[in-house]
């Protein structure tokens, strides 16, 4: 199946046709790569586009959400083929009154795929938990997703929390979704920003200074 016609499944909502067009391109040597690239994330990113013109509605998002979900469970294990050995240990999660998760689940799948352990705490997690795995996990890095211009703040508030239990120099903050910049970043005080999954990888190894 073409990359054409997994955009289509997609973009409609289609779980059962993604699912099968995964396999069929990756069975005729379609790269994991491209599949994501060029047929997933646009996929996803015009049904945004079209629901913020009002001419998608909430559920239609919601189907394309899962059929890219089942597309992303083909990839996962060719995304995150583990290292023999984990290279650092990441807790990470979609901040508090945020229920986007697949952008998180992507960059968790290629920091398994760069050989880190990752703890996946779900999406809607409030800062005391975030604290609470720290203590309990002792991660290298935290990481915290946020998709909504409205729940970015609490990226905020889990540093603030981060701090007054103690443990905010035990742990890296590294920081990711559509609204975050690195300007954001930097104002909140964040070791880490990267727009994207493969860029997160990459910068969850430069920031526990791992040649790459
Ligand atoms: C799918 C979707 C939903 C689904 C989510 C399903 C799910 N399981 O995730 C559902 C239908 C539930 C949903 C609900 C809502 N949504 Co919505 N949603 C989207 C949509 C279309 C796609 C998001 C997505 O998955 N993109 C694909 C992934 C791969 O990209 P990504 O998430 O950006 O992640 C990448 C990077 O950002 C980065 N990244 C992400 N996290 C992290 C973390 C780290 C550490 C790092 C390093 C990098 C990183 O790497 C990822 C991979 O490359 C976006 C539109 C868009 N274009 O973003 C709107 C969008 C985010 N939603 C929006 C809105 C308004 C809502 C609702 C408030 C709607 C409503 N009125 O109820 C609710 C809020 C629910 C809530 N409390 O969270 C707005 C946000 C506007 C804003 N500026 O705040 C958007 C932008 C749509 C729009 N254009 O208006 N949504």
């Amino acid at each position: 199946m073409s990359l054409e016609a997994i955009y289509e499944a997609v973009f409609n909502g289609d779980a059962q046709g993604a699912e099968a067009g995964v396999q069929t391109a990756l069975a005729t040597s379609t790269s994991a790569d491209d599949i994501l690239y060029k047929a997933c994330i646009p996929a996803m990113g015009e049904v945004g586009r079209l629901f913020e013109e009002g001419e998608k509605f909430i559920p239609e998002m919601l189907i394309s959400a899962r059929a890219m979900q089942a597309a992303l469970n083909v990839l996962k294990p060719l995304l995150a083929q583990e290292g023999s050995r984990a290279v650092g240990k990441v807790v990470m999660g979609t901040v508090q009154g945020d229920l986007h998760d697949i952008g998180k689940n992507l960059v968790g799948m290629m920091l398994k795929g760069s050989g880190f352990e990752v703890i996946d705490l779900g999406t809607d997690v409030p800062p005391q938990r975030f604290v609470d795995a720290v203590r309990e996990n002792a991660p290298d890095i935290l990481g915290m997703s946020a998709l909504l211009t409205t729940t970015m703040s609490a990226m905020e508030a889990t540093i603030a929390e981060l701090q007054e239990a103690g443990v905010r120099d035990q742990v890296k903050v590294l920081i990711g979704g559509a609204p975050i910049t690195q300007k954001y970043a930097n104002q909140i005080g964040a070791d880490g920003y990267a727009p994207d999954a493969s860029s997160g990888a990459r910068k969850a190894k430069e920031l526990l200074g791992i040649a790459q």
